[in-house]
């Protein structure tokens, strides 16, 4: 009897570690991390021309904290919902794409300490007279796929009585927006910003929705290392105005 419960406790580990190497992608002590983020989401990741690179205030706090902490990754650009899917999926082991935390992601991702606090905003094109959430009323929103403005978005619609047209990537639905096929999207207010400060036809409408905290993430369970190193450098580059020279970079105050 003992050692039934003794083989089928050392079988349940085995499981269990399978498990755990199958849910997580590999692990070893030369492991480069591969961290995947949004592709068009300026300040925070967007490609530039003469760098012919990413750049942003995710890529540099990234790059920053993994010097301090001694760690390797590689970056793949691909956009949000294709990030949350490869880090579900265990094609990447971690995200950093201004992402919001919420009660939606916490049963499913590990987050970092927050990075940054940003809600979302109202948005629609420069010269349209959309005042509020009920000047919505039926039309067609738009509304990046995944996204917590999307999410606002739905949570809403039948309230105020408009539906939902789904876009991959930021700029796509600023476009719709700015062309008259969408009303409005909700989209993070520092990033509505910057697209409007870079010439984007498109007006803020109202006050910050929702503010909540920016964090980096795991699938849940996966590389505690990684989120232990990311808090320890994030808390160094604070402290050693690294933090605070990355916002000022690209325009943002630090918080
Ligand atoms: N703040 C957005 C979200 O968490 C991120 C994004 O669109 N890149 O859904």
């Amino acid at each position: 009897m003992k050692k039934t419960v003794k083989i089928t406790a050392v079988v349940m580990l085995l499981v269990l570690t399978v498990a755990c190497f199958v849910g997580c992608g590999e692990k070893n002590d030369e492991k480069i991390y591969k961290i995947c983020s949004d592709n068009s989401f300026s300040p925070f990741e967007f490609w530039d021309n003469e760098k012919n690179a990413y750049v942003g205030i995710d890529m540099d706090i990234l790059a920053a904290i993994a010097e301090d902490q001694g760690f390797k990754y590689e970056m793949n650009n691909i956009g949000f919902d294709a990030a949350c899917g490869n880090v579900q999926s265990g094609q990447a082991d971690a995200m950093i794409a201004g992402m919001t935390i919420n009660a939606k992601r916490t049963p499913i991702y590990d987050f970092s300490e927050p990075y940054f606090n940003d809600g979302q905003i109202m948005c629609t094109s420069k010269d349209r007279v959309y005042a509020n959430l009920e000047d919505l009323r039926g039309t067609v929103v738009a509304a990046k796929t995944g996204t917590a403005g999307a999410e606002f978005a739905e949570s809403n619609k039948e309230q105020y009585g408009y539906t939902i047209q789904y876009y991959e990537d930021s700029p796509t639905m600023y476009q719709a927006i700015v062309n008259g096929i969408n009303s409005a999207c909700f989209e993070d207010y520092t990033v509505a910003a910057s697209a409007i400060k870079s010439g984007v036809a498109l007006k803020t409408v109202g006050s910050v929705l929702n503010p909540s905290p920016y964090g980096f993430a795991v699938k849940k369970g996966c590389f505690p290392e990684l989120i232990e190193k990311f808090n320890a450098g994030l808390k160094n580059i604070k402290a050693n105005g690294k933090y605070a020279e990355i916002l000022a970079k690209y325009g943002i105050e630090a918080q």
